[in-house]
């Protein structure tokens, strides 16, 4: 049988051409795509989560982590989608209006994925109204917003004020984070969540979409 502890170990060093290996291995063996899923590769990222939580490691070791991540779903996806994997969760995340800052938004994306869940990612300077629409179209249960200017930041309360025009806030629960962001700008805006940092964020996420 494969070695799920070795392949959690080569993601966490970031090793793509080892991780797609043993991910073929197992699956070669008779392993279900899910169960490779959740003892090799998200176990693997969860510990980087961790460690990046707690600065034992830094952004280029996570992006690479992520790249090994990814390598691993190539095989795995295909698998993953015949085989009527239970969805953990959707998110639509972006970087709010007139803000181009996409390095954090993307780690968060990255650690969301390495929980299970599906990330919608809408890119850098997403209107309040593109949010809500991606948001219905993918049954997404939470909309992730960050910001990385002052100036900016204010977006998030438009986001909010979008989600309940639209009768939404019942369904799609509003996360929030970035550099400038606080726990009381969050109470300000009245979103549902705020976090200081990825590791934390994919925590929530995954916290909220079970609870849905
Ligand atoms: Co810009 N920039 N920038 N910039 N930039 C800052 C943010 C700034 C603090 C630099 C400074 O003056 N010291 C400053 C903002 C000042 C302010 O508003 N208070 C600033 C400025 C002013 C600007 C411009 C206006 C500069 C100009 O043109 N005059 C301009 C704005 C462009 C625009 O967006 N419209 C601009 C442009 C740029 C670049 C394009 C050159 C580049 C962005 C490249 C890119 O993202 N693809 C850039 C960069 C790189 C930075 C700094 C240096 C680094 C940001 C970064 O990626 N950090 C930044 C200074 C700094 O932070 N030291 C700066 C690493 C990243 C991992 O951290 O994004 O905070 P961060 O994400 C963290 C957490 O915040 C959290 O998780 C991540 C890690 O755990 N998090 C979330 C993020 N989103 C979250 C969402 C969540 C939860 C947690 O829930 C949904």
């Amino acid at each position: 049988m494969a070695d799920m502890k070795a392949l959690s170990e080569f993601l966490q060093k970031g090793k793509a051409k080892d991780v797609k290996e043993l991910v073929q291995q197992a699956v070669d063996a008779g392993m279900g795509a899910e169960e490779i899923l959740d003892q090799g590769l998200l176990a693997g990222m969860n510990i980087i989560g961790e460690k990046f939580k707690n600065n034992e490691v830094f952004v280029p070791e996570v992006l690479i982590a992520a790249r090994a991540m990814n390598a691993g779903m190539e095989i795995l996806k295909p698998l993953l989608a015949a085989g009527n994997m239970e969805n953990r969760g959707t998110v639509v995340i972006g970087t709010v209006k007139g803000d181009l800052h996409d390095i954090g938004k993307n780690l968060v994306g990255m650690m969301m994925k390495g929980k299970g869940l599906t990330v919608i990612d809408l890119g850098t300077d997403v209107p309040p109204a593109r949010f809500v629409e991606e948001a219905i179209a993918n049954k997404a249960d939470i909309i992730a917003c960050s910001a990385l200017l002052t100036t900016t930041m204010k977006e998030m309360g438009n986001v909010v004020k979008a989600v309940r025009e639209a009768n939404l806030q019942d369904k799609v629960k509003v996360m929030i984070g970035g550099a400038p962001v606080t726990e009381s700008f969050k109470n300000t805006v009245g979103a549902d969540s705020y976090t200081p940092d990825a590791a934390t964020a994919a925590e929530v996420a995954l916290e909220i979409c079970k609870s849905a």
